[in-house]
């Protein structure tokens, strides 16, 4: 296997036997052959594009495909061949159309023409992210095939809310189409700097800025305009189920169904902002969030003591001490040798039945108390610019010296600690504006709030990941309010912290809107190589994070 997707790759560079996300070998193989498969499929659907007979179903079945792939979303090694095999189905359907009937002529590629037996004989090395021998153009492929899982992710959330536009949503499964078949594009590709594929890095992320843009209204209009709400963070006397992940829809059926039920449902990880919304927020049973960021789960899973949902990523294999109580749903899943996680499927209109969870918990003690306070979110774009003329009024008089964007994820690395150390060490005249779960490193310090003007916390959190959408609509507004013509005219700076490919979108983003002196770390994505770093820092002056005393000095002080 060759895998380099995540913050986490082995050594910075790749991992090559399993992943240090737990991702076996075989698992990885089986993603890169499902990956193969769907660049067949897009091949075949921009042909049939052209000739009226695509698939109208190509662009869900696509999202659901790419976003099994990201990290830490699914390790069954099952869930792949099933999926490969529908992918090669529908290429074949789509192909035969645009021939009508006629094999494919001697010219067709072979991702249009490959069987399941024969692709389950290539190797990573044959089909993988190494089967692309020039390092530049291999960076390039996979930085878009990250961002395209990122969006892929997002439009999946979309799509489950049925808030899809059929004009924008059928521009975003294009560009998926597109970018995939960029990267079976052997024709002589220029070097970075001027080439087709930075332009398409770049559309990814104006894409990226569009679909959290719907996934923003699409949210909105389910569960009504998030405004800042303290969280709790103690437990009840009831037996409770964990929700986990990010996926709105599932939190609200669970919700639905657990009522009256003597069940109480917490929320875990990414799922935190979801109190933020008057929908969720009106359910009495909805007792506050559990535990923290992703990583801690092995831990605060087992003391939860109920059973968990898991909606998207972030998952990680799993204790036999807590498996039996874990569920799996959308596109999560996980099985081994010795464990079988049970997955929730979805019915008619996606529909789920979580009597059996439901059941499950009532058995089970209450969770075991970590801790007991609160945690405060939902600062997104509405609540924050409700309050513009404050803030405006504060970086006028100097009590608002710069604004810090610490937005992505958070992850287990030691060095991680730099987030808090950071957050700790910025002058008082400083607001952070977060999202993601990369929040847990600074939510529950006391930060205080803004000098003389009061009631402007210093921590903003928007959200989930892909609410970095209301930090950048507030930076529009600032920039609009104080007549810059640039946001990069205001005094916001970004250190961002990323861990996997929705982080790898939001990137793409904020370099689609002409952000500049984007800081980002731990560590840099080891997919990018010297030369199309290169680009990165000569047209967006990116760099990487060093150490706190340094970045405060250059972020802040200068
Ligand atoms: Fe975190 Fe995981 Fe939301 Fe990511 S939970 S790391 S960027 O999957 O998606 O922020
Ligand atoms: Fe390694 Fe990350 Fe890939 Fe997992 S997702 S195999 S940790 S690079």
């Amino acid at each position: 296997m060759f895998c380099y997707q995540c913050e986490e790759t082995i050594n910075g560079t790749g991992c090559t036997v399993n992943g240090a996300c737990g991702k076996k070998g075989e698992v990885a193989v089986l993603q890169d052959r499902l990956i193969y498969a769907l660049k067949g499929y897009a091949f075949c659907n921009s042909r049939g594009r052209l000739k009226g007979c695509a698939d109208p179903a190509f662009g869900p079945f696509v999202m659901e495909a790419l976003f099994s792939t990201l990290t830490n979303v699914n390790f069954d090694a099952a869930y792949f061949e099933k999926m490969i095999t529908e992918t090669l189905k529908r290429r074949d359907t789509v192909r035969n159309a645009v021939h009508n009937g006629a094999p494919p002529g001697p010219g067709a590629p072979n991702v249009a023409v490959i069987t399941y037996e024969e692709l389950m004989t290539k190797t990573a090395d044959d089909i993988g992210v190494l089967a692309t021998a020039d390092t530049d153009v291999r960076s390039l492929r996979e930085t878009l095939v990250c961002g395209l899982k990122g969006l892929a992710a997002y439009g999946m959330h979309v799509f489950i809310l049925n808030a899809e536009d059929d004009d924008a949503t059928d521009a975003v499964y294009q560009f998926i189409e597109k970018g995939l078949v960029s990267t079976i594009d052997d024709s002589p590709l220029e070097k970075p700097g001027t080439t087709q594929m930075v332009a398409l890095l770049l559309e990814c992320g104006g894409f990226g800025v569009k679909i959290m843009s719907m996934l923003d209204a699409a949210n909105t209009k389910a569960y009504g305009t998030p405004s800042p709400t303290a969280v709790k963070t103690g437990v009840g006397k009831n037996p409770g189920i964990l929700i986990s992940g990010h996926d709105l829809k599932d939190l609200e059926m669970l919700l639905e169904q657990t009522k009256g039920t003597g069940v109480d449902v917490y929320t875990h990880g990414e799922m935190l902002p979801a109190h933020a919304y008057p929908a969720f927020r009106a359910h009495a049973h909805l007792i506050g969030n559990y535990g923290n960021a992703w990583h801690h789960q092995k831990t605060e899973f087992e003391s939860f003591n109920g059973p968990i949902l898991m909606t998207t990523n972030c998952l990680v294999p799993p204790k036999e001490t807590y498996a039996d109580r874990l569920y799996t749903t959308n596109m999560v899943g996980y099985s081994d040798d010795k464990i079988r996680v049970k997955h929730i499927v979805s019915g008619t209109g996606g529909a789920k039945d979580f009597t059996d969870i439901i059941k499950a918990a009532k058995i089970c003690l209450p969770p075991y108390e970590l801790e007991n306070g609160t945690v405060m979110t939902g600062f997104a774009h509405a609540a924050t610019l409700s309050v513009a003329d404050k803030i405006i009024e504060a970086v006028k008089s100097g009590h608002i010296k710069k604004f810090v964007v610490m937005a992505g994820c958070d992850g287990r690395h030691k060095e991680r600690s730099y987030y808090t150390e950071f957050a700790q060490a910025l002058p008082k005249d400083t607001v952070i504006l977060t999202a993601g779960c990369a929040k847990y490193r600074y939510n529950k310090l006391d930060l205080g709030e803004i000098g003389s003007t009061g009631g402007i916390p210093r921590v903003l959190d928007a959200g989930q990941c892909n609410d970095c959408y209301s930090l950048v609509v507030i930076a529009l507004e600032l920039a609009k309010a104080f007549g810059v013509n640039s946001v990069n005219d205001l005094p916001i700076v970004y250190n961002i912290a990323w861990y996997e490919q929705k982080a790898t979108l939001v990137f793409l983003a904020l370099l689609h809107l002409g952000i500049q002196n984007i800081v980002i770390g731990p560590v840099l994505p080891a997919c990018l190589s010297p030369a199309v770093l290169d680009v990165l820092v000569k047209t967006f002056n990116v760099s990487k994070n060093t150490d706190v005393e340094t970045d405060i000095m250059r972020l802040i002080t200068l």
